[in-house]
């Protein structure tokens, strides 16, 4: 039988399985539940350097396509991945430096909702650089929503939503409280297979409730003492909109290391350095100090913002 993959929860995985309604809560066959482990100098490459035993990758994302076996009527075993069209991952988190695990965070979406607050907790708009640099080499869209604008939204938030509507990026300000922008969103998640992404305490699934009121999906409080969300959202999960469209609500991700970017590659996937990165006079630049580089040059004539261009020396490791 095949079917997808609805949600993931605590090690279960909820298959909704093809031509009927019937969803299978199943485990990995033991053969995918083994890690695979990369050299980080073949990480582009994946070459497999090892397999090891245990949960922390995760093979298997939401949007998957998966090949199964019912046990009974309500279980079943996940035997096999089908080939997904779109996927998005990235660098588990906390594994150790010499080995890298790849963990895929949703598939088969074609486009990601970034989700910051424009205030508590602050947007982080580095942690957004890295979002877009891992979305633009899935070759995946991106719209940056920025939520709580009910609680105002500082002037330093209105600049940076102008350099990313200057990129391309489509910029909604919505209120999961007041309905701010949610004509809007529910337009851009029309037709579409969307994941949202975001720190914790951002108001992913409170927008979603917003959207659609009978998800009912579980919100929380951010924490007086740090300003922290608490990690609300626990796992992954897929809804279909009555107007048409998927939504994945995802867990808050505190951290995002890239995978499969090359160093190299970088520059490329920034919108606003791409276009200059072919005139700058030696082909190898890194745009740090070389003469004749064309990105200082937009650097320094202000084509380029200090922010964005601080995003990249930190993501090239410069
Ligand atoms: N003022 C205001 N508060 C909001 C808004 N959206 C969400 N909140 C509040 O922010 C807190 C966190 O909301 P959640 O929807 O649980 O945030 P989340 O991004 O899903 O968090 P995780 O599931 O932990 O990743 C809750 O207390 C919400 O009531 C908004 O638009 N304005
Ligand atoms: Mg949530
Ligand atoms: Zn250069």
């Amino acid at each position: 039988m095949e079917g997808l993959v609805t949600r993931i929860h605590r090690g279960h995985y909820y298959v909704e399985t093809d031509g009927d309604e019937t969803v299978l809560v199943c485990r990995l066959r033991s053969k995918l539940r083994k890690r695979l482990v990369y050299p980080e100098s073949d990480q582009r490459r994946q070459r497999v350097l090892k397999v090891r035993r245990g949960e922390r990758g995760g093979p298997v994302a939401v949007g998957d396509r998966v090949r199964v076996t019912a046990a009974d009527d309500q279980t079943g075993v996940i035997e096999e991945i089908l080939p997904p069209d779109t996927e998005l991952a990235r660098r588990a988190a906390g594994t150790e430096d010499r080995y890298h695990e790849r963990q895929r965070l949703v598939a088969n979406v074609d486009q990601i909702m970034p989700v910051f607050a424009v205030q508590d907790p602050d947007p982080h708009f580095r942690f957004l650089d890295r979002y877009l640099v891992q979305i633009e080499a899935a070759e995946l869209s991106a719209i940056i929503c920025l939520n709580k604008a009910d609680l105002g939204v500082p002037e330093d938030v209105l600049d940076m939503a102008e350099v990313y509507l200057a990129m391309g990026y489509p910029v909604l300000f919505t209120s999961a409280e007041t309905g701010l922008g949610l004509d809007d969103l529910r337009a851009a998640l029309k037709g579409h297979a969307t994941a949202f992404l975001g720190p914790s305490g951002v108001g992913k699934s409170s927008l979603l409730n917003a959207v659609q009121p009978d998800l009912a999906l579980h919100t929380g409080e951010v924490s007086e003492i740090t300003g922290k969300g608490r990690h609300t959202t626990t796992g992954v999960a897929r809804y279909e909109l009555d107007g048409g469209g998927t939504v994945i609500d995802t867990p808050g991700l505190r951290e995002l290391g890239l995978w499969d970017v090359e160093p190299e590659s970088v520059d490329v996937y920034f919108r606003d350095l791409a276009p200059f990165i072919d005139h700058c006079r030696f082909p190898d630049c890194v745009h740090l100090t070389e003469p004749g580089c064309a990105v200082l040059d937009a650097l320094e004539r202000g084509d380029v913002t200090p922010e964005r261009y601080e995003s990249y020396l930190r993501l090239r490791g410069l």
